[in-house]
């Protein structure tokens, strides 16, 4: 791999034990995006032949990036580096939009999709009026067989359109109906997957995933969305620039 080189040069620049810096190493390869979302390793004897340390070593290294979500092992295939995203948090952007930009490929499947008069907790959160004809939809949000989160979203039936069937981006469609939410109010907490949701995740029920609750308005104040995502807390890393 031609990127090996680069690897051990960020090794021989650390210090502490082989293993712990071969994590550092890796981790910041994949951060600075030297090693990218999707890419394959090479088999373990080569690899470790290259990096100059044992395969021992270098499996025990990979079990610790595994955990912490930066590669991932697919049956057969070997592993790879993990789509994982790094995303700013005051930038308004939906998953479509997200995964395109840096050019992955992200796809849904659709788990429920509904249109109903708005429920009454969701129309005294939202003030959207009795009888307002929304429409429910969860999406399972990938990246190819990759599974990335769960999105929840409830919105006007008016802001999609009646033939709107939930495939494709959401929020492009919004656009082409009169826009998307221009202002979020967001909260995101962590929290352990319940079964269902891990079920769907993939994951193990109990482990991390980030609970996130959104509600987006027009430019003219009335909502627009009301969404729940549970994004996997080994895909997802919320960031943000903070100044004084
Ligand atoms: C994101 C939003 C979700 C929105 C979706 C639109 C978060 C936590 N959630 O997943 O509320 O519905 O993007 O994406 O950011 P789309 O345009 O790809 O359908």
């Amino acid at each position: 791999m031609t990127e090996t080189h680069d690897i051990r040069r960020r090794m021989d620049s650390l210090t502490g034990p082989l293993g712990t810096r071969l994590v550092m190493a890796m981790t910041s390869a994949i951060e600075d995006r030297t090693l990218g979302a999707g890419q394959p390793l090479p088999p373990e004897r080569e690899f470790a032949h290259e990096l100059g340390v044992s395969r021992s070593t270098l499996r025990q290294s990979l079990e610790q990036l595994a955990k912490d979500g930066y590669v991932a092992t697919r049956p057969g295939a070997g592993t790879f580096i993990a789509n994982r995203i790094f995303k700013p948090i005051t930038r308004l952007t939906g998953f479509t939009d997200d995964m395109l930009s840096r050019g992955l490929r992200p796809s849904s499947r659709i788990l429920e999709l509904k249109v109903t008069p708005v429920p009454p907790d969701i129309s005294f959160r939202t003030g959207l009026p009795f009888g307002t004809q929304v429409m429910i939809l969860t999406r399972l949000r990938q990246v190819d067989e990759d599974v990335m989160g769960l999105d929840r979203s409830i919105f006007p039936l008016q802001s999609v359109g009646a033939d709107y069937d939930g495939t494709g981006s959401l929020y492009a469609r919004m656009d082409a109906m009169g826009g998307r939410p221009r202002r979020i109010m967001q909260s995101l907490k962590a929290t352990e997957a319940p079964a269902d949701i891990a079920g769907h995740l993939g994951i193990r029920t109990g482990a991390a995933v980030l609970a996130i609750h959104r509600i987006g308005y027009a430019a003219a104040g009335n909502v627009l969305e009301d969404a729940m995502s549970w994004y996997r807390g080994d895909r997802y890393e919320y960031i943000a620039e903070i100044t004084a």
